[in-house]
C-alpha cells in the first residue's frame, strides 16, 4: 500500500523572507498527493477505522478531508461516502469520485452535510470520518511539525489557517512534543469564518449563523472544543482577514513559487504578505502552506471578478 502521507518539503521563501526582513519558511503540505494536510491525521483515522473492523468509511467535508478519506478508503480498499455541501465545486467532487468514493451533495454548508454523514454512519460497520474533531486527527497532523524540528528549523512563530480547528490542535501538540512550548501560534481565519476568534472572544464555543467566505474549506460554524482549550494554555493570536487578503496572497503565491493554493491556505499567507502585526519581529517565521485541492486557474479568475477592488 502507497503511504496515506508523505514527507513535505520545508523552503525557505526568498521572496517572502525579502518582504518580512525574516526568514520565513514553508512547510509544503499543499504537495500531500491529496494536495493538502488532511493526508495526515485524515490518513490515520482512516486507517485506525479499518484496523478497528470498519468495512465502511463515512465523512463530511468541505472538500479535502472527503478528498483525503476516499484516498485513504481506496488503499484501505473500503467502501467510502462522502457529503459535502452545495459550495463543494462541481469538479472537487469528480476529484473525490475518481478515488473511488460516492459522493453525496447535501446543505448549503459543513455543518449541514456533517449532520447528515453522522446520520449515515450510525449503521452497523461503518466509521464516521469527522474532518478536524478527533484526538487521532491531531496526532495525525502532529507529524508535520516533528518533520520541520527535524529539518533543525527552530520557529519564533507559526502560521496556521483555522476552519474547525483540527489543523491547529494537531500543530499545537506536534510543538509540545518537540519543546516549542511558548513559540507564538498566528490562528488564521477569513471574515466570515471566523468561529475561533468569536469563541476567544466570548471565552466559549460560539456557533456562527452563516458562513460567507469564499473560504469554504474554513467553513465550520463552530470550532472543536480542543482548539478554544489550546488558547488557554498556549500563546495563539487568532487573526482573522478579508477574503480579498486571501485571494491576492493565492495570487502573489502562485507568481513567487507557482503552485496554486485555495483561499483557506491563502489567509495563512496573507499574514506574510500583509505583514500583520503578530509577526512584527518573529523570526524565524514557518507557515503552514495547508494547500486544499479546490482551486484552479478558473476559480481564482471567477474570485478575482466577484470580489470588489481586485
Ligand atoms: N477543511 C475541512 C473542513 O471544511 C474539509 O472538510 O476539508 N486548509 C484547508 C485547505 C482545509 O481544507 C481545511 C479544512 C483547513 C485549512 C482548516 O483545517 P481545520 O478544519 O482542521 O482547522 C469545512
Amino acid at each position: 500500500m502507497p503511504p496515506l502521507h508523505v514527507t513535505t518539503p520545508l523552503w525557505e521563501s526568498r521572496p517572502l523572507s525579502a518582504l518580512m526582513g525574516a526568514p520565513v519558511y514553508l512547510k509544503m503540505e499543499a504537495f500531500q498527493p491529496v494536495g493538502s494536510f488532511k493526508a495526515r491525521g485524515i490518513g490515520a483515522l482512516c486507517k485506525a477505522s479499518v484496523e478497528a473492523g470498519a468495512l465502511r468509511l463515512v465523512c463530511a467535508s468541505g472538500g479535502n478531508a472527503g478528498y483525503a478519506a476516499a484516498y485513504a478508503g481506496r488503499q484501505l480498499g473500503v467502501r467510502t461516502t462522502i457529503v459535502v455541501p452545495r459550495t463543494t465545486p462541481a469538479w472537487m467532487q469528480d476529484l473525490i469520485r475518481r478515488e473511488g468514493a460516492e459522493v453525496l451533495v447535501h446543505g448549503e454548508n459543513w455543518d449541514a452535510a456533517h449532520l447528515h454523514a453522522a446520520a449515515l454512519a450510525q449503521a452497523a460497520g461503518t466509521a464516521y470520518i469527522h474532518p478536524f474533531d478527533d484526538p487521532r486527527i491531531w496526532a495525525g497532523h502532529a507529524s508535520l511539525v516533528h518533520e520541520i524540528a527535524e529539518a533543525g528549523v527552530r520557529p519564533g512563530g507559526v502560521v496556521v489557517a483555522v476552519g474547525g480547528g483540527g489543523l491547529l490542535c494537531g500543530v499545537l501538540e506536534g510543538m509540545h512534543q518537540v519543546g516549542w512550548v511558548d513559540v507564538p501560534v498566528v490562528a488564521v481565519e477569513t471574515q466570515g469564518t471566523a468561529s475561533l476568534a468569536a469563541a476567544v472572544r466570548a471565552g466559549r464555543l460560539v456557533t456562527l449563523d452563516r458562513i460567507d467566505s469564499i473560504a469554504t474549506t474554513l467553513g465550520a460554524r463552530t470550532v472543536a472544543a480542543e482548539a478554544l482549550a489550546w488558547t488557554r494554555r498556549h500563546p495563539v493570536t487568532p487573526w482573522v482577514v478579508s477574503d480579498r487578503a486571501a485571494l491576492m496572497a493565492c495570487l502573489r503565491f502562485a507568481d513567487d513559487h507557482r503552485v496554486l493554493v485555495e483561499p483557506a491556505c491563502g489567509a495563512a499567507l496573507s499574514t506574510v504578505y500583509d505583514r500583520a502585526k503578530p509577526l512584527e519581529g518573529v523570526k524565524p517565521i514557518v507557515v503552514i502552506v495547508c494547500g486544499g485541492a479546490g482551486v484552479s486557474l478558473g476559480l481564482l479568475e471567477q474570485w478575482t471578478q466577484q470580489l470588489p477592488g481586485c
